[in-house]
């Protein structure tokens, strides 16, 4: 009997392997270890879709290969259990987020099962749980703990400062730290413990400062940067502000150049660090004094009566070659010496234009360069070598919060600085000749400000130099003159750590006189607290802040309220795998030398700068603390594309509102009661923008070439009219000339299919389940590769489905008879069954060591297609090649190798199919014949033959006989293997 039965076949194996826990990484094997790693999903309610298992099959297929080459592998999975959609659907519906957490990831699971991947589901983590986020406090307490001192180049437990400071003061300390008053021993032993406490945390690498969050008034929350879009919350689209609150940041500024250095230790694509190496932002320049001259301050040289200090602007710059062409200084609307320079008469313009500035994103303001705005402050600064007065303009251009958020600008040669002078008319200097180009001779007005390989002007003892000489002279002036000094900058921001929500870590710190006080590692995990609603208080703090018997302590001590970030947990989850029960220690000591770090991590490029940062950043200070002895997480690194869904767009809705506003009358109309800002219903979606509503149109509602007919569309939009829910609808269809006709008449639309991300809001997801359904797992998992390059994004196609199905069919029958009956000999093979099978050994491997997996599917498919037509049922011959496929389709090669082909042990770990060079040697060629360079035959001949053999032959043949008659053969030209050219004449 038996046709492929994928239904039965796989879920029997499944069950098997999960009994005989075939999976489960074993230290003490004493193999090598290999660890294989997926970005682990968060666990949303929606369950998986093909997209998501692309990495994971990719993964597994690697991992299973790697078990048949002899690792030990190390292949987990897990959950990023905490999360803001968590969080929302609480608030929506009052359910604990554990409990919907608890039941996404049950129904994840099973579809993960389902697909036969095979992770070591024994060590499982979930960061939501207790005893996984017991230690999530810990490495916070222990960066709570540390301090970063420069001289040693590492974290060093914050004890050793406190002992310097009680020997010396903070003399002699060079740590990576906020901006520190100098005091001695003695003055620390005076201090109040508030204050030490204060100056300790400038010093700790875990701090709290004051920073801003978006504060949206009208929710009476604080929102998540990806809850506001265009400075509107993306919920009910209320303006949002920003608010100073005192928060939790992580110190990874510390560490930029080490995480700099890291990434030529490992081997990642070269985007992928090009990103890292851009969100770090190195710059090297200098930076600069520039005293002030202000009706306010004393001027230049002069000592106020009053004594107040001479004051002076500290700008940052790349480009200090150019100090003699700056013409203007302009500082940031938030400079904290803003209001000083404002002079009376300035004083409106000036608060006028700060207070539209707050409203302002830091995104928003680099991005719309273009758009030239700024208020002069009404102060001068003197230029260090010119000793000229220049006016100091107040402009959102320059960032508060990067180098000292005041600039001198260089019109003649930085962009930005030249549309600020043109538009407001101030001077523009040249000071650096550099390659001008064509256009530029023909029209000066053309600024060229790429021109770092040019040679200063108009710059006194600068003149003539090329720019990088003069960069480090002129520092070298400036630095004698005591006027600034070199400097290195990073556009790196340390890690904002505090978000005001319920759903997250809570921090395991209470306060006392005001100041945070670690609990006793004795004490964590600290867990969340029951609480009665999953809303915002209303005040910017999280739900936690109403749990009154959990905040106060009896001994009048508070908790802190905020809980972490969803990505603390995700910090350090790859070390939990190696040692996930371990009820001590985060991770045992051998545990860690035996697995030291990830070989190989798959995921999304949506991680690039923020959980790959993060998490090296984590690793590297517990290799400070000494618990790891790997300097980065992730050895080998592959970004996987998305797989993409198909959505059509019906865009020319208008809305008409209760008010009858209706500007552009054309196609249908659709006005809804303004309350509600999304408006489902039958599967689609209005969601409403400022021009009117935009809808998605489900997949089934469109015909195969994109038309959705209007007869379709009223009835649709007749359920609307009737809908209770929505009385104030008017849906009017609309004028005629938009339609089209098909050849009955009937009026359609013809829609736009776009490819877009796979997404269960754009109505065009395709799930896994559904696919298994029909063809199996194995099937899915070798078409999910067969798709393309694994690193691309490419549209969900299922028209190649089919053929990957035919081809597992194919193979079943080449181990069965023609009624099914299994049917494998031991003869030995002939030489082109051998040929075909070490063509594919070879392929497929190099494939897999390449990560090119679609071709890997594409040469099993000619492997089973050559074998059919040589109709070979060898068992030397197919043993192989199931060991070969397993990895690709494990359930199938599981069910030949054990149960057909008669083994007692699982095809997992049987050593991979080695490679033979012998049988891929051709042993006959066919040789074009040429006559006077032209082919006018062919002939094929064993690969070993002589010129005597060959040319007899040859000349055999009818056609050659033919071309060279009456002729006379001048030459015969043999090149074994290749070439056979007569010469006739
Ligand atoms: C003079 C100059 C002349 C500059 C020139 C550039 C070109 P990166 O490379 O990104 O570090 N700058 C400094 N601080 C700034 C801030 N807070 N907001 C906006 N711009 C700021 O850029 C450093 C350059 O960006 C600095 O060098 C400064 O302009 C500007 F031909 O100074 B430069």
């Amino acid at each position: 009997m038996s046709e492929y039965n994928f239904k039965e076949i796989e879920k029997k194996w499944q069950q098997e392997w999960e009994a005989e826990r075939i999976y489960h990484a074993d230290e003490t094997s004493g193999k090598p270890p290999y660890y294989v790693l997926d970005m682990f999903p968060y666990p949303s309610g929606a369950g998986l879709h093909v997209g998501h298992p692309l990495g994971y099959i990719a993964t597994d297929i690697l991992s299973r290969y790697k078990r048949h080459q002899g690792y030990e592998v190390l292949h987990p999975m897990g959950f990023d259990a905490f999360g803001l959609p968590a969080e929302q659907y609480a608030i929506e519906t009052g359910q604990d987020p554990a409990d919907t957490t608890n039941r996404n990831i049950a129904r994840y699971k099973e579809q993960l099962k389902a697909i036969g991947l095979s992770f070591d589901w024994g060590r499982e983590v979930r960061t939501s749980d207790p005893e996984y986020y017991k230690w999530t406090q810990w490495i916070f307490l222990k960066m709570f703990g540390s301090w970063y001192n420069r001289r040693t180049d590492k974290a060093e437990p914050l004890e050793n400062l406190v002992a310097h400071f009680a020997k010396s003061g903070n003399e002699g300390v060079d740590a990576a730290c906020g901006k520190t008053p100098e005091f001695t021993a003695e003055e620390w032993h005076a201090m109040p413990w508030e204050e030490q406490q204060r100056i300790l945390l400038h010093y700790r690498l875990a701090y709290l400062a004051e920073a801003e969050v978006n504060w949206c008034p009208a929710l009476g929350t604080v929102l998540a940067n990806e809850e506001v879009k265009e400075g509107l919350s993306e919920r009910g689209g209320h303006p949002v502000e920003k608010k100073k609150m005192r928060q939790w940041f992580l110190r990874i500024t510390a560490y930029a150049e080490r995480l700099l250095k890291g990434l030529e230790e490992v081997d990642w694509s070269d985007a992928l660090k090009e990103m890292q190496r851009n969100w770090i932002g190195k710059s090297v320049g200098a930076e600069i004094d520039f005293p002030i001259y202000s009706p306010y301050a004393p001027a230049a040289g002069a000592v106020d009566e009053v004594g107040q200090e001479k004051l002076s602007l500290k700008v940052f710059t790349t480009r200090p070659d150019t100090i003699f062409g700056a013409t203007f200084m302009v500082i940031a609307p938030e400079h904290p010496l803003a209001q000083q320079l404002i002079t009376a008469a300035q004083q409106e313009e000036v608060q006028a234009y700060i207070e539209q500035a707050k409203r302002k994103s830091e995104r928003d303001r680099m991005k719309n360069v273009k758009e030239v705005s700024g208020v002069f402050s009404g102060s001068f600064a003197i230029h260090p070598f010119r000793t000229e007065k220049m006016p100091v303009w107040i402009a959102d251009y320059v960032l508060a919060d990067y180098g000292t958020g005041a600039i001198m600008a260089v019109p003649g040669h930085d962009s930005r600085d030249y549309a600020f002078a043109q538009h407001f008319d101030l001077p523009i200097l040249q000071v650096v000749r550099g390659k001008e180009s064509k256009e530029q001779e023909a029209n000066p007005e053309l600024h060229s400000f790429d021109d770092k390989d040019g040679i200063i002007i108009n710059s006194d003892f600068l003149d003539g130099l090329g720019v990088p000489v003069a960069i480090d002279r002129v520092i070298e002036e400036i630095e004698k003159k005591g006027m600034g000094v070199r400097k290195i900058n990073y556009r790196l921001r340390d890690a904002n750590f505090s978000r005001q929500r319920y759903w997250g870590e809570p921090f395991p710190i209470v306060y006392e006189k005001g100041m945070p006080v670690p609990l006793d590692e004795s004490e964590l995990p600290l867990t969340l607290p029951e609480v009665e609603s999953y809303k915002p208080l209303g005040t910017g703090e999280s739900p936690l802040a109403a749990v009154e018997e959990w905040v106060k302590l009896p001994d009048g001590r508070t908790r802190e309220t905020n809980t972490m970030p969803g990505w603390a947990g995700s910090n350090w989850y790859y070390l939990r795998y190696m040692d996930p029960h371990n009820s001590g220690e985060f991770l045992g000591k051998e545990r860690e030398r035996f697995w030291e770090n990830v070989d190989f991590y798959m995921g999304g490029t949506e991680h690039a700068t923020g959980h790959l940062l993060y998490s090296r950043f984590c690793h590297k200070f517990l290799f400070d603390c000494g618990y790891l002895s790997t300097k980065e997480p992730y050895k080998k690194l592959v970004n996987q594309g998305m797989i993409q869904g198909i959505s059509y767009w019906l865009t020319s809705f208008q809305c008409i509102r209760e008010d009858g506003y209706n500007d552009l009358a054309k196609s249908f109309f659709i006005s809804f009661d303004n309350k509600n800002d999304i408006l489902r219903k039958d599967g689609i979606e209005y969601k409403r923008q400022a021009t009117g509503y935009v809808s998605r149109i489900p997949n089934e509602y469109i015909d195969d070439r994109g038309r959705l007919y209007k007869s379709r569309f009223e009835a649709l939009a007749n359920d609307f009219r009737t809908s209770a829910d929505y009385q104030n609808l008017h849906i009017t269809l609309g004028i005629e000339p938009l339609w089209e006709y098909d050849e009955a008449n009937h009026p359609y639309l013809c829609l736009k299919p776009e490819v877009t991300k796979m997404s269960k809001s754009k109505w065009n997801v395709i799930n896994p389940d559904d696919v298994i359904e029909k063809y199996g797992a194995d099937t899915l998992r070798m078409y999910e590769m067969f798709l393309g390059p694994v690193e691309q994004h490419k549209p969900w196609n299922t028209e190649g489905i089919d053929g990957v199905f035919r081809f597992l069919m194919k193979l079943w029958r080449l181990f069965h008879q023609e009624n099914g009956n299994f049917s494998v000999t031991d003869d030995a093979p002939t030489k082109e069954e051998l040929k075909s099978l070490h063509k594919a050994i070879k392929k497929v491997t190099e494939d897999i060591e390449h990560i090119s997996f679609n071709t890997a599917v594409a040469a099993f498919m000619i492997c089973a297609n050559e074998l059919t037509s040589l109709r070979c049922n060898k068992r030397h011959v197919l043993e192989p090649l199931v060991i070969l496929l397993s990895p690709f389709a494990p359930h199938i090669s599981e069910e030949l190798w054990r149960h057909r082909l008669g083994h007692d042990e699982t095809v997992t770990f049987q050593p991979y199919p080695q490679f033979d060079e012998q049988y891929l040697k051709e042993d006959e060629v066919e040789y074009p014949v040429s006559i006077n360079g032209k082919v006018r035959a062919k002939l094929s001949m064993p690969i070993d033959a002589g010129k005597d053999e060959v040319e007899k032959q040859v000349m055999e043949l009818e056609n050659v006989k033919r071309w060279i008659e009456g002729k006379q053969v001048k030459k015969f030209i043999f090149v074994p293997g290749r070439i056979i050219n007569i010469v006739v004449g």
